[in-house]
């Protein structure tokens, strides 16, 4: 091959990586959640994410969940999640806190909660600059309990470059909330048959960790039709995974293309 023939060909493979990362904005990414948990332990409401700069914090270790602007504790972000799984103030909090975000769901594969061994996944459109990802998910059945992370930084599933680095996480029972807002009271908790959810009685402490009070709802039925036993669960029972996977996109099928094209040209003049 020619120095001249060099040059040309890795002019044009430089075109083709310069315009994939000028294209390159957003990316898909597939998120994966699966419940762990065994047979007749825990459920997980609808999946709460987001993909932001990790500045959107919703609580900490044993302070009361903040309020964030929301009236009571039964409307702080957190709160909302952790007593219904709707994150009716949660979407708007982080929203606000950081207006680039991708926020989104993942539900279950059929109507209700993960069960126990259920898995189900949704494909999101990401800007990869927002680096970390945040969730939250309502432990079910209970009155305030769920999975989320403190820290907005602890899970960094982009690079600076924009590479995918981190492809799971996975969550045991000793790291399941109390979110200290509402009082273990099977009578006004979710996912139990007789259970009122949307009612509920403040609890007035922090948000903690703890599984233990699950035990309060041990020997009643859930509307799936298993008979719930926190005693299936020990600190170190896995519960959750969430995986991360990118998506090819057509317009970088389109650009490997075109460089195989760039490849095949110089290769038929070599041979003339
Ligand atoms: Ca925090
Ligand atoms: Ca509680
Ligand atoms: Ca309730």
């Amino acid at each position: 091959m020619s120095c001249y023939r060099r040059l040309r060909l890795s002019g044009v493979l430089s075109f083709s990586l310069l315009a994939a990362a000028s294209t390159a904005q957003a990316v898909q990414v597939r998120v994966t959640v699966q419940n762990l948990a065994p047979a007749n332990s825990v459920s997980l409401a609808p999946f709460r994410l987001g993909f932001g700069h990790g500045t959107f914090d919703a609580f900490d270790n044993n302070q009361p969940a903040f309020l964030l602007g929301a009236a009571t504790i039964a409307d702080a972000p957190i709160v909302t999640i952790a007593e219904g799984g709707s994150g009716a103030t949660w979407f708007p909090a982080f929203q606000s806190a950081e207006p680039n975000a991708d926020l989104g769901s993942v539900v279950g594969p059929v109507i209700g909660p993960f069960l126990p061994g259920q898995t189900n996944s949704a494909i999101f459109d990401i800007d990869p600059m927002n680096r970390f990802f945040t969730f939250g998910t309502m432990i079910v059945p209970s009155n305030d309990h769920f999975l989320g992370n403190d820290n907005p930084m602890a899970f960094e599933v982009f690079d600076a470059g924009g590479n995918l680095v981190l492809s799971s996480i996975t969550e045991d029972a000793s790291r399941i909330w109390d979110a200290g807002s509402e009082t273990e009271n099977p009578a006004n908790a979710a996912f139990l048959v007789g259970g009122v959810n949307d009612q509920r009685e403040n609890e007035n402490l922090p948000v903690t960790f703890n599984f233990a009070d699950l035990a309060a709802f041990n020997g009643l039925t859930t509307p799936a039709g298993y008979t719930f036993d926190s005693s299936l669960l020990s600190a170190n029972t896995p519960v959750l995974r969430v995986s991360f996977a990118v998506v090819p996109e057509p317009s970088s099928v389109a650009l490997v293309a075109f460089g195989g094209v760039a490849l095949a040209t110089l290769r038929r003049r070599r041979t003339v």
